[in-house]
């Protein structure tokens, strides 16, 4: 057995640096970074995840998927995160599970994915898509051709079947920006939107379609939390897998259960106890 690769600091090697540090002998040789996890840091490393989701977004941006503002956006939710303890509070607990039966009784449920949710949870987002039989929609602030196919075709590698976003033959009405373009048939056509780390009007003005919304962001005051039906105040690296966990254990519960779920549900409590949990927190 060769050493325990070190951890220098916060660098992460990637797998062409793995490479030239396995040959300069810091990597041992059977070191299996490129097969085995997308980042040299042990699971139980207090910043793994953390270090793991600056990863995913570099390479997105490396891939033509995420904004150059997306890098700001992700440093944003970040500080929001490290507020919270980096851990998925209660009252985000009780979201995820409402979301999961909200998503389970909708006739037409879309997630909505932007450049920084491509990045971080492909895969994750077409398990969610799966289990609650939801489509999947490309919807972009700084929309171009070329970033709508490279997201589109980085799903589909990840296992999606068909993302839509790119007929964007519908119009959210009263939104001037490139976010307003929809395919009539999904997120125009959608009873209940997965609503992704935007901080913006979206959310409202698909409220005014009479839309429900569910929004994931690490800040309980944006916009899009507070117009949301159920805002999840986690990090989408953690929301979407318990999400779809949630929805999972309620495959087979019937419409009366679910709606009790979504019912109990109360939207400003959940809000209030993210904002006081990320002001009053204890720091370790
Ligand atoms: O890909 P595009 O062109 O559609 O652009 C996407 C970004 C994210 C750049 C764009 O939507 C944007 O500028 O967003 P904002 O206004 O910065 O809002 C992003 C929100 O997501 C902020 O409230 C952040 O706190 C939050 N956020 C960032 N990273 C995470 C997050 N929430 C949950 N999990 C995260 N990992």
């Amino acid at each position: 057995m060769g050493q325990t690769p070190p951890v220098v600091g916060w660098s992460i090697p990637r797998n062409a640096e793995a490479d030239t540090l396995r040959k300069a002998n810091v990597l041992p040789p059977e070191s299996n970074v490129d097969l085995m996890s997308e980042i040299e840091v042990p699971e139980d490393h207090p910043r793994y995840e953390s270090l793991l989701t600056r990863h995913r977004i570099e390479e997105g941006v490396d891939k033509g998927i995420t904004s150059r503002q997306g890098l700001i956006a992700e440093g944003r939710g970040e500080a929001f995160d490290y507020l919270l303890g980096e851990r998925t509070i209660e009252s985000a607990e009780r979201a995820e599970r409402a979301a999961a039966a909200q998503l389970l009784l909708a006739d037409h449920p879309v997630v909505s994915v932007n450049g920084n949710v491509a990045a971080l949870v492909a895969a994750e987002t077409v398990d969610l898509a799966e289990a609650v039989a939801a489509e999947i929609e490309v919807n972009l602030f700084n929309r171009t051709a070329e970033r709508m196919d490279a997201i589109a075709a980085h799903l589909q590698e990840h296992g999606a079947d068909a993302v839509k976003g790119l007929t964007a033959d519908g119009r959210i009405p009263n939104l001037s920006h490139e976010r307003a373009k929809v395919d009539a048939d999904g997120i125009g056509a959608a009873d209940v939107v997965v609503v992704p780390l935007e901080d913006g009007d979206r959310a409202e003005a698909l409220g005014a379609m009479g839309k429900t919304e569910i929004v994931i962001d690490l800040n309980p005051l944006s916009r899009s939390a507070q117009t949301a039906a159920i805002p999840i105040v986690d990090n989408i690296i953690r929301a979407v897998p318990n999400m779809t966990a949630h929805a999972r254990e309620l495959e087979s519960a019937d419409r009366e259960t679910l709606e009790g779920i979504v019912d109990e549900f109360d939207a400003e409590a959940a809000l209030a106890a993210a904002e006081a949990a990320i002001r009053e927190g204890e720091l370790q």
